[in-house]
Protein backbone atom coordinates (compact mmCIF):
# COMPACT_ATOMS: atom_id res chain seq x y z
CA UNK A 1 0.00 0.00 0.00
CA UNK A 2 1.64 3.44 -0.71
CA UNK A 3 2.28 5.75 1.83
CA UNK A 4 -1.52 7.45 3.22
CA UNK A 5 -1.48 10.97 2.22
CA UNK A 6 -3.00 13.55 4.96
CA UNK A 7 -6.53 12.95 4.03
CA UNK A 8 -6.78 9.30 3.54
CA UNK A 9 -5.14 9.42 7.57
CA UNK A 10 -7.67 12.04 8.74
CA UNK A 11 -10.24 10.08 7.05
CA UNK A 12 -8.87 6.93 9.14
CA UNK A 13 -8.89 8.72 12.47
CA UNK A 14 -12.18 9.83 11.92
CA UNK A 15 -13.74 6.59 10.88
CA UNK A 16 -11.88 5.53 14.41
CA UNK A 17 -14.16 8.23 16.17
CA UNK A 18 -17.32 7.34 14.88
CA UNK A 19 -16.82 3.58 15.51
CA UNK A 20 -15.44 4.21 18.71
CA UNK A 21 -19.07 6.52 19.61
CA UNK A 22 -20.66 3.38 18.11
CA UNK A 23 -18.93 1.43 20.65
CA UNK A 24 -20.19 3.91 23.15
CA UNK A 25 -16.70 5.13 23.84
CA UNK A 26 -16.14 8.34 26.01
CA UNK A 27 -16.59 11.29 24.68
CA UNK A 28 -13.10 13.14 25.10
CA UNK A 29 -11.87 9.78 23.32
CA UNK A 30 -14.02 10.45 20.63
CA UNK A 31 -13.27 14.21 20.29
CA UNK A 32 -9.17 13.17 20.21
CA UNK A 33 -9.88 11.25 17.17
CA UNK A 34 -11.51 13.78 15.59
CA UNK A 35 -9.70 16.60 16.72
CA UNK A 36 -6.85 15.00 15.54
CA UNK A 37 -8.38 14.14 12.61
CA UNK A 38 -8.93 18.22 11.61
CA UNK A 39 -5.26 18.71 12.51
CA UNK A 40 -4.17 16.54 9.62
CA UNK A 41 -6.52 17.77 7.73
CA UNK A 42 -5.18 21.27 7.97
CA UNK A 43 -1.20 19.61 8.24
CA UNK A 44 0.35 21.70 5.03
CA UNK A 45 3.25 18.94 5.64
CA UNK A 46 2.99 15.53 5.49
CA UNK A 47 1.82 13.62 8.75
CA UNK A 48 2.86 10.53 7.89
CA UNK A 49 6.66 11.99 7.65
CA UNK A 50 6.43 13.90 10.61
CA UNK A 51 5.22 10.42 12.18
CA UNK A 52 8.20 8.71 11.17
CA UNK A 53 10.32 10.94 12.65
CA UNK A 54 8.52 10.67 15.94
CA UNK A 55 7.76 14.51 15.63
CA UNK A 56 3.70 14.45 15.14
CA UNK A 57 3.13 14.89 18.49
CA UNK A 58 4.45 18.65 17.62
CA UNK A 59 0.94 18.97 16.24
CA UNK A 60 -1.81 20.28 18.30
CA UNK A 61 -3.98 17.59 19.41
CA UNK A 62 -1.47 14.75 18.41
CA UNK A 63 -0.33 12.53 21.11
CA UNK A 64 1.96 9.43 21.19
CA UNK A 65 -1.35 6.89 20.93
CA UNK A 66 -2.38 8.48 17.75
CA UNK A 67 1.42 8.84 16.25
CA UNK A 68 1.54 5.15 16.68
CA UNK A 69 -1.87 4.59 15.06
CA UNK A 70 -0.47 6.37 12.18
CA UNK A 71 2.57 4.39 12.15
CA UNK A 72 0.53 1.84 12.08
CA UNK A 73 -1.95 2.65 9.43
CA UNK A 74 1.65 3.08 7.11
CA UNK A 75 2.83 0.18 7.52
CA UNK A 76 -0.45 -2.80 8.72
CA UNK A 77 -2.37 -1.04 6.12
CA UNK A 78 -5.29 -0.09 9.18
CA UNK A 79 -5.16 1.07 12.78
CA UNK A 80 -5.71 -2.24 15.23
CA UNK A 81 -8.63 -0.31 16.85
CA UNK A 82 -10.09 0.17 13.80
CA UNK A 83 -9.91 -3.43 12.67
CA UNK A 84 -11.72 -5.01 15.92
CA UNK A 85 -13.99 -2.27 15.90
CA UNK A 86 -15.01 -3.00 12.37
CA UNK A 87 -15.97 -6.41 13.58
CA UNK A 88 -18.63 -5.51 15.49
CA UNK A 89 -20.37 -2.80 13.06
CA UNK A 90 -20.73 -3.61 9.74
CA UNK A 91 -19.44 -0.67 6.99
CA UNK A 92 -23.52 0.29 6.18
CA UNK A 93 -23.74 1.30 10.12
CA UNK A 94 -20.95 3.76 9.91
CA UNK A 95 -22.50 5.37 7.01
CA UNK A 96 -25.68 5.71 8.31
CA UNK A 97 -23.70 7.51 11.14
CA UNK A 98 -23.40 10.44 8.89
CA UNK A 99 -26.51 10.91 7.62
CA UNK A 100 -27.57 14.62 8.73
CA UNK A 101 -29.68 13.85 11.68
CA UNK A 102 -28.98 10.77 12.50
CA UNK A 103 -25.54 10.41 14.56
CA UNK A 104 -24.16 7.38 16.26
CA UNK A 105 -25.94 6.89 18.75
CA UNK A 106 -29.41 6.55 17.09
CA UNK A 107 -27.44 4.31 14.16
CA UNK A 108 -26.37 1.70 16.76
CA UNK A 109 -30.13 1.40 18.14
CA UNK A 110 -31.05 1.01 14.72
CA UNK A 111 -28.45 -1.50 14.26
CA UNK A 112 -29.10 -3.43 17.33
CA UNK A 113 -32.73 -3.18 17.89
CA UNK A 114 -34.21 -3.72 14.20
CA UNK A 115 -30.59 -5.17 12.62
CA UNK A 116 -30.47 -2.01 10.11
CA UNK A 117 -27.00 -2.10 8.52
CA UNK A 118 -27.07 -0.35 5.26
CA UNK A 119 -28.52 2.62 3.98
CA UNK A 120 -30.65 0.42 1.86
CA UNK A 121 -31.81 -1.35 4.73
CA UNK A 122 -32.23 1.95 6.52
CA UNK A 123 -34.49 3.20 3.32
CA UNK A 124 -36.71 -0.31 3.43
CA UNK A 125 -37.32 0.17 7.12
CA UNK A 126 -38.38 3.89 7.13
CA UNK A 127 -40.37 3.22 4.02
CA UNK A 128 -42.15 0.17 5.92
CA UNK A 129 -42.87 2.73 8.86
CA UNK A 130 -40.68 0.48 11.14
CA UNK A 131 -38.57 2.88 12.28
CA UNK A 132 -41.10 5.21 13.96
CA UNK A 133 -42.07 2.15 16.17
CA UNK A 134 -38.72 2.83 17.49
CA UNK A 135 -38.69 4.40 21.14
CA UNK A 136 -37.49 7.92 20.70
CA UNK A 137 -38.00 7.96 16.83
CA UNK A 138 -41.74 8.31 16.11
CA UNK A 139 -42.80 9.57 12.31
CA UNK A 140 -40.99 13.17 12.10
CA UNK A 141 -37.57 11.37 12.31
CA UNK A 142 -38.71 8.92 9.68
CA UNK A 143 -39.58 11.59 7.70
CA UNK A 144 -36.26 13.07 8.52
CA UNK A 145 -34.34 9.92 7.41
CA UNK A 146 -35.80 9.77 4.46
CA UNK A 147 -35.18 13.42 3.28
CA UNK A 148 -31.45 12.63 4.47
CA UNK A 149 -31.51 9.56 2.37
CA UNK A 150 -32.59 11.32 -0.86
CA UNK A 151 -30.26 14.07 -0.48
CA UNK A 152 -27.75 11.59 0.19
CA UNK A 153 -28.79 9.22 -2.60
CA UNK A 154 -28.41 12.79 -4.97
CA UNK A 155 -24.46 11.98 -4.91
CA UNK A 156 -21.57 13.54 -4.00
CA UNK A 157 -21.19 17.09 -5.21
CA UNK A 158 -17.20 17.51 -5.54
CA UNK A 159 -15.65 19.14 -2.03
CA UNK A 160 -14.92 22.62 -2.45
CA UNK A 161 -12.62 24.50 0.05
CA UNK A 162 -13.60 27.51 2.10
CA UNK A 163 -11.33 30.15 0.87
CA UNK A 164 -9.20 30.84 4.28
CA UNK A 165 -8.95 27.10 4.14
CA UNK A 166 -7.33 27.59 0.82
CA UNK A 167 -5.64 30.85 1.06
CA UNK A 168 -3.83 29.22 4.22
CA UNK A 169 -2.04 27.20 1.83
CA UNK A 170 -1.62 30.14 -1.25
CA UNK A 171 -0.13 32.31 0.39
CA UNK A 172 3.30 30.58 2.13
CA UNK A 173 3.12 28.63 -1.69
CA UNK A 174 3.52 31.55 -3.16
CA UNK A 175 6.08 33.24 -0.75
CA UNK A 176 8.21 29.86 -1.09
CA UNK A 177 7.88 30.57 -4.56
CA UNK A 178 8.49 34.17 -4.57
CA UNK A 179 11.71 33.45 -2.71
CA UNK A 180 13.03 31.23 -5.24
CA UNK A 181 16.47 32.72 -6.93
CA UNK A 182 14.34 31.15 -10.65
CA UNK A 183 11.41 33.11 -10.20
CA UNK A 184 10.35 36.56 -11.10
CA UNK A 185 6.88 37.39 -10.64
CA UNK A 186 4.38 35.31 -9.08
CA UNK A 187 0.85 36.02 -8.43
CA UNK A 188 -2.45 33.90 -7.45
CA UNK A 189 -5.05 33.70 -10.22
CA UNK A 190 -8.73 31.80 -10.10
CA UNK A 191 -11.44 32.30 -7.98
CA UNK A 192 -9.24 32.68 -5.09
CA UNK A 193 -7.76 36.20 -6.33
CA UNK A 194 -11.37 36.88 -7.12
CA UNK A 195 -12.20 36.32 -3.18
CA UNK A 196 -15.22 33.50 -3.87
CA UNK A 197 -16.67 32.10 -1.02
CA UNK A 198 -14.97 28.91 -1.87
CA UNK A 199 -12.80 27.36 -4.45
CA UNK A 200 -11.69 24.33 -6.73
CA UNK A 201 -8.33 24.75 -7.05
CA UNK A 202 -5.81 27.25 -6.61
CA UNK A 203 -4.31 29.01 -9.68
CA UNK A 204 -0.98 30.81 -9.71
CA UNK A 205 1.10 32.59 -12.18
CA UNK A 206 4.57 33.03 -12.98
CA UNK A 207 7.56 34.70 -14.94
CA UNK A 208 11.24 33.02 -14.36
CA UNK A 209 14.47 33.59 -15.56
CA UNK A 210 14.61 29.55 -15.45
CA UNK A 211 11.10 28.28 -16.16
CA UNK A 212 12.14 24.58 -15.36
CA UNK A 213 13.99 25.14 -12.51
CA UNK A 214 11.00 26.53 -10.74
CA UNK A 215 8.63 24.22 -12.19
CA UNK A 216 10.95 21.65 -10.46
CA UNK A 217 11.64 23.56 -6.80
CA UNK A 218 7.89 24.21 -6.70
CA UNK A 219 6.59 20.32 -7.30
CA UNK A 220 9.50 19.70 -4.22
CA UNK A 221 7.91 22.09 -1.42
CA UNK A 222 7.29 20.59 1.83
CA UNK A 223 3.56 21.50 1.61
CA UNK A 224 3.31 19.29 -1.60
CA UNK A 225 1.82 16.13 -1.74
CA UNK A 226 2.02 15.08 -5.44
CA UNK A 227 3.07 16.72 -8.12
CA UNK A 228 2.66 15.86 -11.84
CA UNK A 229 5.88 16.43 -14.30
CA UNK A 230 7.48 19.57 -14.34
CA UNK A 231 7.79 21.44 -17.48
CA UNK A 232 8.89 24.73 -18.79
CA UNK A 233 4.89 25.62 -19.05
CA UNK A 234 4.58 24.70 -15.37
CA UNK A 235 3.72 21.93 -13.01
CA UNK A 236 0.41 20.58 -11.54
CA UNK A 237 0.22 20.11 -7.55
CA UNK A 238 -1.83 18.48 -4.88
CA UNK A 239 -0.67 19.98 -1.35
CA UNK A 240 -0.95 17.96 2.09
CA UNK A 241 -4.28 18.93 2.74
CA UNK A 242 -5.44 17.73 -0.69
CA UNK A 243 -6.17 21.20 -2.38
CA UNK A 244 -4.60 20.98 -6.14
CA UNK A 245 -2.80 23.82 -7.65
CA UNK A 246 -2.02 24.61 -10.67
CA UNK A 247 1.27 26.64 -11.55
CA UNK A 248 1.58 28.19 -15.04
CA UNK A 249 4.95 30.04 -16.19
CA UNK A 250 4.90 32.20 -18.94
CA UNK A 251 7.23 34.71 -20.63
CA UNK A 252 7.46 38.51 -19.04
CA UNK A 253 5.70 39.77 -21.69
CA UNK A 254 2.71 37.92 -21.55
CA UNK A 255 2.04 38.16 -18.60
CA UNK A 256 -0.80 40.56 -18.07
CA UNK A 257 -2.25 38.32 -20.67
CA UNK A 258 -1.93 35.15 -19.02
CA UNK A 259 -2.66 36.84 -15.41
CA UNK A 260 -6.13 37.94 -16.87
CA UNK A 261 -7.11 35.23 -18.63
CA UNK A 262 -6.52 33.06 -15.74
CA UNK A 263 -8.01 34.83 -13.15
CA UNK A 264 -11.25 34.84 -14.67
CA UNK A 265 -14.29 34.49 -14.29
CA UNK A 266 -15.04 32.38 -16.75
CA UNK A 267 -18.26 34.19 -17.28
CA UNK A 268 -15.98 37.34 -17.20
CA UNK A 269 -13.80 36.57 -19.99
CA UNK A 270 -16.89 35.45 -22.37
CA UNK A 271 -18.40 38.85 -21.87
CA UNK A 272 -15.14 40.66 -22.29
CA UNK A 273 -14.34 38.16 -25.49
CA UNK A 274 -17.63 39.51 -26.98
CA UNK A 275 -17.39 42.83 -26.29
CA UNK A 276 -13.47 43.20 -27.70
CA UNK A 277 -15.05 41.37 -30.96
CA UNK A 278 -17.13 43.79 -31.36
CA UNK A 279 -14.32 45.99 -31.68
CA UNK A 280 -12.17 43.77 -34.46
CA UNK A 281 -10.00 42.60 -31.48
CA UNK A 282 -9.04 39.10 -29.89
CA UNK A 283 -8.66 38.42 -26.60
CA UNK A 284 -6.63 35.26 -25.69
CA UNK A 285 -4.74 33.92 -22.70
CA UNK A 286 -1.38 34.71 -25.12
CA UNK A 287 -2.11 38.43 -26.36
CA UNK A 288 -4.73 40.59 -28.01
CA UNK A 289 -5.21 40.14 -31.88
CA UNK A 290 -5.67 43.31 -33.75
CA UNK A 291 -7.63 42.54 -36.89
CA UNK A 292 -7.25 45.66 -38.30
CA UNK A 293 -3.28 45.32 -38.07
CA UNK A 294 -3.04 41.84 -37.93
CA UNK A 295 -0.89 42.70 -34.75
CA UNK A 296 -0.49 40.72 -31.94
CA UNK A 297 -0.23 42.85 -28.89
CA UNK A 298 1.07 41.29 -25.30
CA UNK A 299 0.51 43.24 -22.33
CA UNK A 300 3.29 42.95 -19.36
CA UNK A 301 0.30 43.54 -16.81
CA UNK A 302 -3.70 43.54 -16.51
CA UNK A 303 -3.91 47.61 -17.20
CA UNK A 304 -2.69 47.16 -20.20
CA UNK A 305 -5.18 44.93 -21.44
CA UNK A 306 -8.16 46.44 -20.03
CA UNK A 307 -6.67 49.50 -20.93
CA UNK A 308 -6.39 47.90 -24.85
CA UNK A 309 -10.38 47.47 -24.67
CA UNK A 310 -11.09 50.59 -23.39
CA UNK A 311 -12.19 49.45 -20.25
CA UNK A 312 -11.51 51.08 -16.75
CA UNK A 313 -9.28 48.79 -14.82
CA UNK A 314 -11.39 46.21 -13.18
CA UNK A 315 -10.57 44.82 -9.58
CA UNK A 316 -10.63 40.81 -9.69
CA UNK A 317 -13.58 40.52 -7.11
CA UNK A 318 -16.10 42.37 -9.34
CA UNK A 319 -14.92 39.96 -12.51
CA UNK A 320 -17.81 37.69 -12.71
CA UNK A 321 -20.15 39.34 -15.62
CA UNK A 322 -22.43 41.04 -13.32
CA UNK A 323 -22.45 44.62 -15.34
CA UNK A 324 -18.44 45.26 -14.73
CA UNK A 325 -17.53 45.31 -18.71
CA UNK A 326 -20.64 47.72 -18.73
CA UNK A 327 -19.60 50.33 -16.26
CA UNK A 328 -16.24 49.90 -16.95
CA UNK A 329 -16.47 50.69 -20.86
CA UNK A 330 -18.72 54.03 -19.33
CA UNK A 331 -15.76 54.76 -16.46
CA UNK A 332 -18.68 54.13 -13.79
CA UNK A 333 -16.72 51.38 -11.94
CA UNK A 334 -17.10 51.94 -8.12
CA UNK A 335 -14.50 52.53 -5.89
CA UNK A 336 -14.81 49.44 -3.74
CA UNK A 337 -14.65 49.61 0.15
CA UNK A 338 -11.30 48.60 1.41
CA UNK A 339 -10.39 46.70 4.66
CA UNK A 340 -8.13 50.02 5.91
CA UNK A 341 -11.78 51.71 5.78
CA UNK A 342 -13.20 50.06 8.86
CA UNK A 343 -13.36 51.87 12.09
CA UNK A 344 -15.24 49.64 14.01
CA UNK A 345 -16.45 46.43 15.02
CA UNK A 346 -20.11 45.56 15.98
CA UNK A 347 -20.27 42.11 16.91
CA UNK A 348 -18.42 39.98 19.03
CA UNK A 349 -18.31 37.42 21.95
CA UNK A 350 -16.48 37.12 25.62
CA UNK A 351 -16.18 34.38 28.20
CA UNK A 352 -19.48 35.68 28.95
CA UNK A 353 -20.72 33.16 26.04
CA UNK A 354 -18.71 31.19 24.04
CA UNK A 355 -16.02 33.38 23.50
CA UNK A 356 -12.82 32.25 24.61
CA UNK A 357 -11.31 36.02 26.04
CA UNK A 358 -12.18 38.80 28.33
CA UNK A 359 -14.13 41.70 27.42
CA UNK A 360 -10.77 43.70 27.74
CA UNK A 361 -8.33 41.31 26.16
CA UNK A 362 -11.24 41.43 23.03
CA UNK A 363 -10.77 45.43 23.79
CA UNK A 364 -7.33 45.42 23.62
CA UNK A 365 -7.09 43.39 20.58
CA UNK A 366 -9.90 45.33 18.30
CA UNK A 367 -7.40 48.39 19.33
CA UNK A 368 -4.52 46.96 17.97
CA UNK A 369 -6.75 46.00 14.84
CA UNK A 370 -6.96 49.89 14.34
CA UNK A 371 -10.42 50.48 15.46
CA UNK A 372 -11.76 53.10 16.92
CA UNK A 373 -15.31 51.56 18.69
CA UNK A 374 -16.25 47.67 19.53
CA UNK A 375 -19.06 46.95 20.69
CA UNK A 376 -19.36 43.36 23.06
CA UNK A 377 -22.40 41.36 21.97
CA UNK A 378 -22.43 38.19 24.14
CA UNK A 379 -25.22 35.78 23.16
CA UNK A 380 -28.66 35.90 25.20
CA UNK A 381 -30.12 33.42 27.55
CA UNK A 382 -32.06 31.50 25.59
CA UNK A 383 -28.94 30.76 23.07
CA UNK A 384 -27.70 28.24 26.39
CA UNK A 385 -26.38 30.48 27.94
CA UNK A 386 -29.27 30.51 30.58
CA UNK A 387 -27.95 32.20 34.00
CA UNK A 388 -24.30 33.09 31.84
CA UNK A 389 -26.47 36.08 30.45
CA UNK A 390 -29.53 36.12 32.34
CA UNK A 391 -31.11 39.70 32.53
CA UNK A 392 -29.62 40.54 35.94
CA UNK A 393 -26.08 38.94 34.72
CA UNK A 394 -26.84 41.05 31.36
CA UNK A 395 -26.81 44.02 33.77
CA UNK A 396 -23.67 43.26 35.65
CA UNK A 397 -21.95 43.07 32.21
CA UNK A 398 -23.35 46.24 30.86
CA UNK A 399 -21.66 47.96 34.20
CA UNK A 400 -18.42 46.28 33.57
CA UNK A 401 -18.31 46.99 30.19
CA UNK A 402 -18.57 50.61 30.85
CA UNK A 403 -16.00 50.61 33.80
CA UNK A 404 -13.59 49.32 31.33
CA UNK A 405 -11.38 52.16 30.03
CA UNK A 406 -9.18 51.40 27.17
CA UNK A 407 -7.10 54.11 25.76
CA UNK A 408 -8.56 55.42 22.36
CA UNK A 409 -10.92 52.92 21.91
CA UNK A 410 -15.02 53.43 22.75
CA UNK A 411 -16.35 50.18 24.20
CA UNK A 412 -20.25 49.39 23.65
CA UNK A 413 -22.41 47.39 25.82
CA UNK A 414 -24.01 45.23 23.17
CA UNK A 415 -25.99 42.05 23.08
CA UNK A 416 -26.57 39.14 20.06
CA UNK A 417 -30.25 38.79 20.88
CA UNK A 418 -31.76 35.71 19.36
CA UNK A 419 -35.17 35.76 17.02
CA UNK A 420 -37.46 33.50 19.01
CA UNK A 421 -39.59 31.50 16.71
CA UNK A 422 -42.51 33.59 16.81
CA UNK A 423 -40.04 36.62 15.95
CA UNK A 424 -39.72 37.81 19.66
CA UNK A 425 -36.65 38.52 21.39
CA UNK A 426 -35.23 37.17 24.32
CA UNK A 427 -34.62 40.10 26.71
CA UNK A 428 -37.39 42.57 27.52
CA UNK A 429 -37.21 46.25 25.56
CA UNK A 430 -36.45 47.66 29.02
CA UNK A 431 -32.84 45.61 29.39
CA UNK A 432 -32.65 46.22 25.19
CA UNK A 433 -33.18 49.75 25.87
CA UNK A 434 -30.19 49.94 28.09
CA UNK A 435 -27.85 48.64 25.60
CA UNK A 436 -25.36 50.85 23.13
CA UNK A 437 -26.29 48.07 20.11
CA UNK A 438 -28.52 45.01 19.64
CA UNK A 439 -27.62 42.90 17.16
CA UNK A 440 -30.80 40.45 16.59
CA UNK A 441 -29.90 36.49 14.93
CA UNK A 442 -31.68 33.37 14.34
CA UNK A 443 -29.85 30.22 15.92
CA UNK A 444 -32.43 27.81 16.60
CA UNK A 445 -35.68 26.25 14.65
CA UNK A 446 -33.99 26.69 11.26
CA UNK A 447 -36.05 24.45 9.75
CA UNK A 448 -39.70 26.32 8.99
CA UNK A 449 -41.04 27.29 5.99
CA UNK A 450 -40.28 30.34 3.64
CA UNK A 451 -43.14 32.22 5.00
CA UNK A 452 -42.97 31.46 8.71
CA UNK A 453 -39.21 32.33 8.57
CA UNK A 454 -39.72 35.94 6.72
CA UNK A 455 -42.85 36.72 9.49
CA UNK A 456 -39.98 35.91 12.25
CA UNK A 457 -37.35 38.04 10.39
CA UNK A 458 -39.80 40.76 9.67
CA UNK A 459 -40.52 40.64 13.27
CA UNK A 460 -37.53 41.42 14.55
CA UNK A 461 -36.43 43.83 11.78
CA UNK A 462 -39.51 46.07 13.03
CA UNK A 463 -38.73 45.67 16.68
CA UNK A 464 -37.56 49.73 16.85
CA UNK A 465 -34.48 48.67 19.44
CA UNK A 466 -33.04 45.96 17.19
CA UNK A 467 -30.30 48.03 15.10
CA UNK A 468 -29.11 45.28 13.08
CA UNK A 469 -29.77 41.77 11.73
CA UNK A 470 -26.60 39.48 12.35
CA UNK A 471 -25.73 36.42 9.59
CA UNK A 472 -29.14 37.00 7.90
CA UNK A 473 -29.46 33.85 6.28
CA UNK A 474 -27.94 31.20 8.60
CA UNK A 475 -26.09 29.22 6.18
CA UNK A 476 -22.42 27.79 6.62
CA UNK A 477 -20.54 27.11 3.84
CA UNK A 478 -19.80 23.64 2.15
CA UNK A 479 -22.03 22.30 5.81
CA UNK A 480 -25.30 23.96 6.25
CA UNK A 481 -27.92 25.78 3.59
CA UNK A 482 -29.36 29.12 4.29
CA UNK A 483 -32.93 28.74 6.07
CA UNK A 484 -36.01 29.04 3.67
CA UNK A 485 -36.56 32.90 3.49
CA UNK A 486 -38.07 35.56 1.58
CA UNK A 487 -34.59 37.53 0.98
CA UNK A 488 -36.34 40.24 -1.05
CA UNK A 489 -38.74 41.08 1.80
CA UNK A 490 -36.71 41.04 4.44
CA UNK A 491 -34.78 43.88 1.98
CA UNK A 492 -37.64 45.82 1.87
CA UNK A 493 -38.06 45.92 5.89
CA UNK A 494 -34.97 46.60 6.53
CA UNK A 495 -34.92 49.48 3.83
CA UNK A 496 -38.19 50.47 5.27
CA UNK A 497 -37.17 50.84 9.06
CA UNK A 498 -33.50 51.40 8.81
CA UNK A 499 -32.67 48.28 10.34
CA UNK A 500 -28.98 47.23 8.99
CA UNK A 501 -28.20 44.13 7.75
CA UNK A 502 -24.84 42.35 8.81
CA UNK A 503 -22.27 40.91 6.73
CA UNK A 504 -20.57 38.50 9.22
CA UNK A 505 -16.99 38.26 8.17
CA UNK A 506 -16.35 34.59 9.26
CA UNK A 507 -15.21 33.17 6.31
CA UNK A 508 -17.03 29.63 6.84
CA UNK A 509 -20.41 32.13 6.53
CA UNK A 510 -19.92 35.49 4.68
CA UNK A 511 -23.39 36.22 5.53
CA UNK A 512 -25.07 38.26 3.84
CA UNK A 513 -23.28 36.89 0.31
CA UNK A 514 -21.92 38.86 -2.13
CA UNK A 515 -25.62 39.09 -4.21
CA UNK A 516 -27.83 39.54 -1.64
CA UNK A 517 -25.84 42.17 0.20
CA UNK A 518 -25.70 44.22 -3.10
CA UNK A 519 -29.37 43.89 -3.57
CA UNK A 520 -29.63 45.35 0.13
CA UNK A 521 -27.59 48.07 -0.69
CA UNK A 522 -29.25 49.28 -3.51
CA UNK A 523 -32.55 49.06 -1.80
CA UNK A 524 -30.92 51.60 0.65
CA UNK A 525 -30.36 49.04 3.03
CA UNK A 526 -27.29 50.40 5.79
CA UNK A 527 -24.91 47.72 5.77
CA UNK A 528 -22.30 46.41 9.10
CA UNK A 529 -19.65 44.42 8.38
CA UNK A 530 -18.59 42.66 11.46
CA UNK A 531 -16.29 39.73 12.45
CA UNK A 532 -18.32 37.83 15.06
CA UNK A 533 -14.64 37.51 16.69
CA UNK A 534 -15.21 34.47 19.85
CA UNK A 535 -11.18 34.99 20.20
CA UNK A 536 -8.64 37.86 19.90
CA UNK A 537 -7.15 36.75 16.61
CA UNK A 538 -10.94 36.59 15.12
CA UNK A 539 -10.75 40.08 14.40
CA UNK A 540 -8.10 39.11 11.50
CA UNK A 541 -11.14 37.61 9.19
CA UNK A 542 -12.17 41.20 8.28
CA UNK A 543 -10.54 40.87 5.20
CA UNK A 544 -13.46 38.31 4.16
CA UNK A 545 -16.41 40.43 5.02
CA UNK A 546 -14.58 43.04 2.93
CA UNK A 547 -14.50 40.57 0.37
CA UNK A 548 -17.85 40.18 0.26
CA UNK A 549 -18.48 43.72 0.34
CA UNK A 550 -15.99 44.47 -2.60
CA UNK A 551 -17.94 41.58 -4.48
CA UNK A 552 -21.34 43.30 -3.62
CA UNK A 553 -19.79 46.39 -5.18
CA UNK A 554 -20.41 48.33 -2.10
CA UNK A 555 -17.98 51.60 -1.30
CA UNK A 556 -17.52 53.22 2.51
CA UNK A 557 -20.82 54.91 1.81
CA UNK A 558 -22.84 52.04 2.01
CA UNK A 559 -21.09 50.84 4.94
CA UNK A 560 -22.32 52.59 8.39
CA UNK A 561 -18.65 51.05 10.55
CA UNK A 562 -16.35 53.03 7.64
CA UNK A 563 -18.03 56.16 9.61
CA UNK A 564 -17.29 57.10 13.52
CA UNK A 565 -19.40 55.58 16.07
CA UNK A 566 -21.54 58.87 16.88
CA UNK A 567 -22.56 58.46 13.37
CA UNK A 568 -23.45 55.57 13.21
CA UNK A 569 -25.61 55.97 16.11
CA UNK A 570 -27.44 58.55 15.04
CA UNK A 571 -28.59 56.26 11.65
CA UNK A 572 -30.32 53.55 14.23
CA UNK A 573 -33.67 52.80 14.03
CA UNK A 574 -34.52 53.94 17.30
CA UNK A 575 -33.14 57.28 16.67
CA UNK A 576 -35.19 57.23 13.14
CA UNK A 577 -38.26 56.34 15.32
CA UNK A 578 -41.24 58.83 13.83
CA UNK A 579 -38.72 60.57 11.59
CA UNK A 580 -38.31 60.88 8.51
CA UNK A 581 -35.20 58.31 7.57
CA UNK A 582 -32.06 59.74 5.81
CA UNK A 583 -30.94 57.84 3.32
CA UNK A 584 -27.21 56.76 3.76
CA UNK A 585 -26.14 56.01 0.61
CA UNK A 586 -24.93 59.09 -1.13
CA UNK A 587 -23.34 58.05 -4.35
CA UNK A 588 -24.63 57.28 -7.72
CA UNK A 589 -26.74 53.94 -7.61
CA UNK A 590 -23.73 51.34 -8.36
CA UNK A 591 -26.08 48.07 -8.07
CA UNK A 592 -28.39 46.33 -10.98
CA UNK A 593 -31.85 45.80 -9.94
P1 LIG B 1 -12.77 27.42 -9.26
O1 LIG B 1 -13.85 26.52 -9.72
O2 LIG B 1 -12.98 27.88 -7.87
O3 LIG B 1 -11.38 26.87 -9.47
O4 LIG B 1 -12.90 28.74 -10.17
P2 LIG B 1 -11.85 29.38 -11.17
O5 LIG B 1 -12.45 30.65 -11.67
O6 LIG B 1 -10.51 29.48 -10.53
O7 LIG B 1 -11.85 28.35 -12.39
P3 LIG B 1 -10.73 27.41 -13.00
O8 LIG B 1 -9.67 27.05 -12.01
O9 LIG B 1 -11.48 26.28 -13.63
O10 LIG B 1 -10.12 28.26 -14.18
C1 LIG B 1 -9.30 29.38 -13.92
C2 LIG B 1 -9.62 30.48 -14.87
O11 LIG B 1 -9.37 30.09 -16.20
C3 LIG B 1 -11.09 30.89 -14.89
O12 LIG B 1 -11.41 31.78 -13.85
C4 LIG B 1 -11.18 31.56 -16.24
C5 LIG B 1 -10.26 30.75 -17.10
N1 LIG B 1 -11.07 29.76 -17.82
C6 LIG B 1 -11.25 28.47 -17.50
N2 LIG B 1 -12.06 27.86 -18.40
C7 LIG B 1 -12.37 28.80 -19.31
C8 LIG B 1 -13.17 28.80 -20.50
O13 LIG B 1 -13.74 27.80 -20.89
N3 LIG B 1 -13.26 29.98 -21.19
C9 LIG B 1 -12.61 31.11 -20.78
N4 LIG B 1 -12.74 32.23 -21.49
N5 LIG B 1 -11.86 31.14 -19.66
C10 LIG B 1 -11.74 30.01 -18.95
CA1 LIG C 1 -9.31 27.70 -9.70
CA1 LIG D 1 -7.62 25.69 -12.27
ZN1 LIG E 1 -22.28 36.14 17.16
Amino acid sequence: MPDPTNTEIAAALDELGDLSELDGAAIYRINAYHTAAKTVREAPVSVLGLARQARATELPGIGATIQEKIIALADEGAIPATVKLRAKFPPGVIEMTHLPGLGPKRARRLFEELGIDSLDALRAAAEEHRVSSLRGFGPKAEEAILASLRLAGAGERPARVVLDKALAIADPLIAALREHPASQRVELAGSARRMTDTVKDLDVIATASDPLALARAAAQLNLVEEAGTPTEAGVRLRTHTGIRVDLRIVAPDQFGNLLQHLTGSKQHNMALRDAAVRKGLHVSEYGVLDDATDETHRCATEHDVYALLGLQYIEPELRENRGELEAAAAGALPDPIELVDLRGDLHCHTTSSDGTASIEEMALAARATGYEYLAITDHSASFGFGDEVSPERLRQQIAHIRSVDVDGLELLAGSEVNILPDGSLDYDDELLGELDWVIASVHSSFRMSAEQMTARMIRAIEHPLVDAIGHPSGRKLERRAAYSLNIERVIEAAARTGTMLEINSNPDRRDLNDIHARAAAAAGVPIVINTDSHRTAGFAVARYGIATARRAWLTTAHVVNTQPWHAVQALRPRHLNGRPRRRLRTGASTARG
